[in-house]
């Protein structure tokens, strides 16, 4: 048995990250507009206005929104039947709260859509890819605020509308889970534009403005299935499985309940409803979140179609252990130690190809829906040779090794896998630290992490490994 001939093989970016296009049109900034680069192990600083004195490198990106004929057509080149990637919500709501959307930024994604259905790559969009108009945050506190439902369902009707006869695969919200990581605060920030940290009760924060995403995530499903009953709707859950460290019974169930954070938000979009887990969660806790019979309803009515994840890492956790978590862009908590059997990235990311079989079947056993991996990679240092050649064996055998797993989860353990589109297919800036450098790409971007580059694209050996691999359906690795 082989995977699917219609398999969405391709590749996955979001706007923010690559678009660049900030400065010099008629789109408003976005949370990610405001945040600094950081660096290895230093996150990200968000600025409350634009501090001329700053680097932000979302401004430039790459420079797709100039340059995206040219990216289109080395993804239709490697054999992409699919590209994910976000529409800005500033570009079509600069500030968020207009009544009408802006025409430029929307017809910059009809062209875009265009450009990939010339060449048969059937765009794959996420809604809210970290990037809310950052006047939604400042004013309004982001998903704090209730009526960000609205605003975002504004926002989701003007791209359902317009894009109907050309988008079929939507997502939601990106990565809606790793908000549960409250205590950092780019999480808050860049998924609900809220700073957890100012509340008296940062997870209680964090769960009133889930919730509204939840409802904002359930209503814009029902209303896409009303606008087109042929959209595919899913969610998108960064998911990074919890093992144990040893068989001691305390470090089983701690891995047990630590999964509940990766488990909630899908739970709730999948089911259509809070689990018991959750529920007793908020009693203990003396949680009072404005949570209505109506919500309640709107999240039974809007449950997705399928469900998108990103899988980059595992972490293992050990009962016995209290670490100090502030900073941690991985995942991690402060039970999390090194897993002996498992080696790290140069950013201390565990490379795991098993974790993505173990994840694929848990998923798939769990809810028995379609899944679609939307994000998996290898963040190295490229180099670039004198004569424009990258050498990059180790993405090849991350990715080898991955596409093997996700392989047995389909043949062997029976999982409904729609698609895998590895993160980064062409260098971005790296969400977590801003950075160049980090880089997934199978196209290197001549661009350094001070902004300096001519921006040139040039193929890495990836590039025709991965074509190799499309061309074949999986079965040339
Ligand atoms: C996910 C995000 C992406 C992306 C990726 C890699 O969390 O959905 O936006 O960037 O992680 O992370 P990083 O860029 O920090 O290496």
């Amino acid at each position: 048995m082989a995977l699917d001939k219609d398999f969405l093989w391709g590749g996955a970016l979001a706007a923010h990250q690559f678009e660049g296009g900030v400065l010099d049109t008629s789109k408003g900034y976005s949370v990610a507009d405001v945040m600094t680069a950081g660096a290895h192990g230093v996150p990200r600083v968000i600025t409350d206005q634009i501090d001329p004195d700053k680097y932000y490198p979302n401004h430039v990106g790459i420079d797709f929104y100039h340059r995206y004929k040219e990216d289109v057509a080395m993804m239709a080149d490697m054999g992409f039947k699919c590209f994910r990637t976000s529409i800005a919500w500033s570009r079509i709501f600069p500030n968020g709260d207009e009544a009408e959307p802006n025409e430029e930024g929307l017809q910059f994604y009809d062209d875009l859509f265009d450009e990939l259905l010339s060449y048969g790559i059937e765009p794959v969009i996420t809604l809210s890819h970290f990037e809310m108009p950052y006047h939604l945050a400042k004013e309004y506190g982001g998903f704090m605020n209730r009526k960000t439902i609205d605003f975002f369902l504004n926002f989701a009707e003007a791209c359902f509308k317009r894009y109907k006869n050309k988008v079929k695969y939507w997502m939601t919200f990106n990565e809606i889970n790793n908000q549960m990581n409250f205590k950092n605060d780019i999480f808050g920030w860049t998924n609900s534009g809220a700073h957890f940290g100012n509340y008296e009760n940062p997870e209680e924060a964090m769960y009133q403005c889930g919730h509204y995403e939840l409802v904002a995530s359930a209503k814009a499903v029902a209303l896409g299935h009303s606008i087109n009953p042929d959209f595919q709707i899913g969610n998108m859950i960064a998911m990074v499985p919890i093992y144990p460290f040893s068989c001691r019974p305390s470090d089983m169930v701690l891995a047990q309940q630590q999964m509940h954070d990766r488990w909630f938000f899908c739970d709730v979009q999948v089911r259509g409803h809070y689990p018991r887990y959750a529920l007793k969660n908020f009693e203990r806790k003396n949680f009072n979140l404005d949570i209505t019979e109506q919500d309640i309803e709107d999240l039974k009515n809007g449950t997705v179609d399928y469900i998108g994840f990103s899988y980059y890492m595992t972490n293992t956790v050990d009962s016995t252990v209290h670490r100090d978590t502030s900073t941690v862009t991985d995942g991690s908590s402060e039970h999390s130690v090194a897993n002996p059997f498992i080696e790290v990235s140069d950013w201390g990311w565990a490379i795991d190809p098993e974790g993505l079989r173990y994840a694929l079947s848990e998923f798939y056993e769990r809810y028995e829906k379609p899944l679609f991996i939307v994000e998996n990679g290898f963040g190295a240092i490229d180099v670039k040779e004198d004569d424009g050649s990258v050498h990059d064996p180790y993405r090849i055998e991350y990715l080898r090794k991955h596409i093997e797993q996700m392989k047995l989860a389909v043949e062997e353990d029976g999982v409904e896998l729609m698609g895998y589109t590895p993160w980064g297919c062409i260098d971005c800036v790296s969400f977590t630290t801003g950075e160049m450098k980090k880089r997934y790409g199978f196209v290197y971007v001549d661009r350094n992490n001070d902004g300096s580059g001519t921006l040139e694209r040039s193929k890495k050996d990836s590039y025709d490994w991965y074509k190799k691999v499309v061309a074949s359906n999986g079965e040339e690795l």
